[in-house]
């Protein structure tokens, strides 16, 4: 029995980037989990892993936390249908993951940082606020969202771009099938559509066709999950 903590919002949304990882590579391996929901305040639930951030899974007897770390356990642990069929693999997962982490994350949290405060559960709001004011160098974080949609999406669709390329010429960022680079994207754009309204792809960008074939994997998974 694999029992994997993901992040909760109002009304049961399950936004993290992170844990969409999780789901996907568990999905990909064709292994089935139950979900503990944890609040922004209740690292308690995950305190037995020694982690203050989620996911977490518990797999039998063993703890694993971090999106990556679960990621090779899962590969280890359950070998059929593996995430990784070589090392070289392996590292352009991390790679892409490193990239969607630092770039692709980084352009997003602002464009909807406004809509995000205000599906945080009413109890994790003060925390949210003072864990991630001191980053914005704000709490009026509607005000922050308005301000940097005003500058438009270019910057934020601009980080797309290697992508976006490759899926002229692929319908996968892995290649015929989707593989753990999708994953990792795909986190990002359901940490986006659970949260905000906003949109942030043209219709006839290659990335939009992309992301509607990974709404629709594994019987539609993350276009099931409650959008905002
Ligand atoms: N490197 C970690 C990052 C996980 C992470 O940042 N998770 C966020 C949710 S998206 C979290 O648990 N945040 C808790 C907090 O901010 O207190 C991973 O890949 O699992």
């Amino acid at each position: 029995m694999i029992t994997l903590y993901d992040l909760v919002f109002q009304d049961d949304r399950r936004p993290s980037p992170f844990c969409w990882r999780a789901k996907y590579a568990l999905s990909h391996k064709g292994l089935k989990w139950v979900e503990e929901p944890m609040g922004f305040t209740e690292k308690q639930k995950i305190a037995f892993a020694g982690s203050q951030t989620v996911p977490v899974i518990k797999d039998g007897a063993k703890s694993v936390k971090d999106s990556w770390a679960i990621a090779l356990h899962l590969d280890q642990a359950h070998p059929d249908k593996p995430l990784f069929e070589s090392e070289a693999a392996r590292i352009l997962a991390r790679f892409v993951g490193n990239w969607v982490d630092t770039a692709v994350h980084v352009a997003v949290f602002p464009l909807i940082v406004g809509d995000l405060y205000d599906r945080v559960r009413p109890v994790d709001q003060a925390y949210f606020r003072e864990s991630r004011g001191p980053r914005l160098g704000t709490t009026d974080f509607s005000a922050f969202q308005a301000k940097a949609r005003e500058k438009g999406l270019a910057a934020f669709q601009a980080t797309l771009e290697p992508a976006r390329r490759l899926l002229k010429e692929q319908l996968f960022l892995a290649g015929g099938r989707p593989g753990y680079p999708d994953y990792a994207l795909a986190g990002a754009f359901l940490w986006a559509r659970i949260t905000s309204p906003v949109v942030l792809l043209e219709t006839d960008d290659p990335v939009h066709a992309w992301r509607e074939r990974m709404l629709d994997l594994f019987d539609g998974m993350g276009r099931r999950a409650k959008a905002a």
